[in-house]
């Protein structure tokens, strides 16, 4: 019997007998547990509503009915108004090294130690059932329970955002998601109501390079970085403040996909980031990301070059070298989406004592919203009462009562202070303390000048990225826009772009088939052209070191050389790779040794963009019978088209032609022909992509 961690067990093994009319009853025997209504009523028959008579109406009187019904018709809260698409994982936090002189926060104390986490990543324009590959900021939201109290790091894998303003939230998100009196498009960017927000927003322009970037088409949730985005305090024991912005690198590093390839993905898996998490945690490849602080004081933030408060900034990577001091790794998924996923409760105002809040007026915002919408959403005061909320520590307080309490508090006393000598009381020198940092001014509604310069580091990062990532960046704005029905927000968007970079502008407007360029955009502050270009900002230049984590998928058919592939096999296991296997029917292929394989995929449901690299391991039988066929030729044209790498047998040439593919066209085809040539293919594929083929390709 297989047993649920709560205690429940599942019925599977039940014993089927015949009901009055003929139809199958499943009926529990030995250790089976009994159905049983909510109240713990056995329920004798699940399968027929009581009614009078076989072909008569239905009777109110059936309560097993109504609260069954019931029960369903209510199945569903309040997806969550943004990041409502997520995925999340439990695992742990592992402190470095004591951070004692920075912070008292009790999880950076001792070098070691281990702490529960919970993650959930996102999208955030999306509804709950939308695609994963949709061009879109991920969520990257951390739940760590210390023994002080949980802290939530709610981030993005994007370390800016559109706007300054908590303000101004509603208005951004009211533009990317369905146009009101339509109801659609789902899920994209790509519509004028977007655009025209955007376009009218220049303090937007920063983060519009980092969403037009391949940053919002990543590989997997594995292969992305986490920002905290806000400036957050440190303090120490003796309340001394140090500046801190947190960064996830996850230790595979860094990878996207293409445009192209997300869009056959939402097609082919919409699942796709959620199915490779739980492929990677449930075999056993905990992904793992280095938890890094930009450590700095108020000396730096009074030099340095933007405002510290300003979350349309970074602060690069160069200037401030983020400090390792810790590790994240996911290790268990949920036993149940709904219960724990779906019931999360992130809050960027539960940070433990020693972590504080600057003054960013969106993280002000913020720290009101996120209570606010769990009451919507999960609908009780009391939703830190379900397991995944709650915090692992001991806690103790006088809150009590309203829907759904979960808890049965004992005692007398329900306030304090009181006389009893009942409940918990206050500890000054362990609690929550506050900065004192002294505040004064006019009550005024008023954007900091410090907050002016909208375009420079937009060009900082766009300088910051390789030829290929600079096409993709102008390749995404030229389709967003192109989707955009109304010129002038078109040509509003081009005119901010002058202000970025001349080229991609001139690029984008080119593409878009502008008649004449548009003066650049009215700047409150001049962009500079001073600022270094950051290496840490490229995707490419943060790419993995090896093919470990990744999937290799391979076009077999019968007459395949089974020794062939078992080196292929040998040689992706020592890399740290997957191999899934593509046939012509999911039974699987007859080697030519006559050996039966199964296989994973049908040709038409395991198309070459679910995969990293791909083998076409075909003999010539095989190879010339697939030429004939469209999704094998998609299959090949497709992983060329997205500069994959592709290792090919002899066997495979007619399948190339047909696909429109030289053999020789570049370094990305490998022939294989041996266990050393399989060993060599996989290595080759540590690079990922072959981007010097891309121009050819022209997408
Ligand atoms: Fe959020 N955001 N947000 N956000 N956010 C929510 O809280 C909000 C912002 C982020 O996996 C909501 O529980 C305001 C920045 C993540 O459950 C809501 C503002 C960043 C998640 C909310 C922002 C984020 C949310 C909706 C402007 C990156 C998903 C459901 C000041 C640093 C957490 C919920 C999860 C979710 C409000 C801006 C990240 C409505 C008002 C900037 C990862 O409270």
């Amino acid at each position: 019997m297989a047993k649920k961690a709560d205690g429940q067990a599942r019925i599977h093994d039940q014993t089927l007998t015949r009901g009055n009319g003929g139809e199958l009853h499943q009926v529990a025997e030995g250790d089976t547990p009994v159905l049983t209504t909510a109240q713990g009523g056995p329920v004798a028959d699940d399968q027929n509503t009581l009614r009078v008579g076989a072909r008569g109406p239905s009777l109110i009187e059936d309560f097993h009915f109504r609260e069954k019904i019931f029960h369903f018709d209510h199945e569903r809260i309040p997806e969550r108004v943004v990041h409502a698409r997520g995925y999340g994982a439990h695992g742990f936090f592992e402190t470095y090294e004591s951070l004692a002189q920075y912070t008292r926060a009790d999880v950076f104390q001792r070098a070691g130690e281990k702490t529960p986490a919970f993650v959930r990543f996102s999208t955030v324009a999306g509804s709950k059932g939308s695609t994963d590959l949709a061009r879109d900021v991920r969520g990257f939201a951390v739940k760590i329970y210390t023994k002080e109290g949980n802290w939530d790091i709610v981030g993005n894998n994007i370390p800016v955002f559109f706007i300054q303003d908590a303000i101004k939230f509603p208005d951004l998100i009211h533009s990317v998601k369905p146009e009101p009196d339509r109801g659609f498009p789902q899920a994209q960017s790509a519509h004028d109501n977007f655009w025209d927000f955007i376009s009218l927003t220049p303090e937007s322009m920063h983060m519009i390079m980092w969403v037009m970037s391949d940053r919002a088409i990543p590989r997997s949730f594995r292969f992305m970085e986490g920002f905290g985005v806000h400036t957050f305090r440190f303090l120490n024991a003796n309340d001394e403040t140090t500046f801190v912005k947190f960064i996830w690198k996850p230790k595979l590093g860094l990878q996207s996909v293409v445009w192209n390839e997300a869009v056959k993905i939402s097609g082919a898996d919409p699942d796709f980031h959620r199915r490779d998490l739980w492929d990677a945690i449930q075999s056993g490849n905990y992904p793992e990301w280095e938890l890094c602080v930009q450590l700095f004081d108020q000396q730096f933030a009074d030099v340095f070059d933007f405002d510290i408060l300003d979350a349309t900034k970074i602060i690069p990577e160069e200037v401030i070298k983020p400090l390792p001091v810790g590790r994240l790794v996911l290790d268990r998924m949920p036993e149940n989406f709904f219960f724990e996923t779906e019931q999360v409760a992130f809050m960027t105002q539960n940070v433990p004592p020693g972590i504080d809040f600057s003054n960013d007026p969106l993280l002000q915002g913020r720290n009101f919203s996120y209570l606010d919408t769990q009451l919507k959403r999960l609908g009780s005061t009391n939703f830190t009462h379900l397991p995944i909320n709650a915090p692992k520590c001991p806690f103790h307080h006088f809150q009590q009562d309203g829907h759904m309490a979960m808890r049965n508090p004992t005692g007398r006393a329900n306030y304090q202070p009181n006389s009893w000598g009942e409940g918990p009381r206050e500890q000054p020198s362990r609690g929550f303390r506050s900065n004192t940092s002294v505040e004064e001014g006019p009550k005024v509604r008023l954007r900091a000048e410090s907050f002016a310069d909208h375009y420079s580091q937009a060009r900082q990062f766009y300088k910051s990225q390789t030829p290929p990532e600079q096409n993709h960046i102008a390749a995404a704005i030229t389709f967003e826009l192109s989707k955009v029905e109304t010129p002038v927000i078109r040509e509003r968007v081009v005119a901010h772009l002058r202000n970025i970079d001349e080229g991609l502008a001139r690029t984008v407007g080119g593409k878009l088939g502008l008649k004449k360029m548009p003066e650049p955009a009215d700047a409150a502050v001049k962009t500079r052209t001073d600022l270094p270009p950051s290496s840490a900002l490229s995707i490419i230049g943060n790419g993995p070191k090896s093919f470990m984590g990744r999937k290799l998928g391979v076009l077999v058919a019968d007459g395949s050389d089974g020794a062939l592939l078992d080196a292929v096999q040998a040689a992706a296991a020592e890399e740290g790779a997957t191999v899934e296997l593509v046939a012509p029917k999911v039974g699987g292929f007859t080697a030519a040794d006559g050996t039966a394989v199964a296989a994973k995929h049908m040709i038409d449901g395991g198309p070459s963009v679910l995969f990293d690299a791909v083998v076409l391991l075909l003999a010539e039988d095989g190879g010339a019978q697939l030429a004939k066929e469209a999704a094998a030729r998609d299959f090949v044209a497709d992983a060329f088209a997205h500069c994959k790498f592709i290792g090919y047998t002899a066997g495979a040439a007619a399948l190339l032609e047909k696909a429109a593919i030289p053999p020789s066209a570049d370094e990305g085809l490998i022939v294989l022909d041996s266990a050393k040539s399989a060993a060599a293919f996989l290595k080759a594929c540590r690079t990922l992509r072959v981007w010097s083929r891309e121009p050819d390709v022209k997408l």
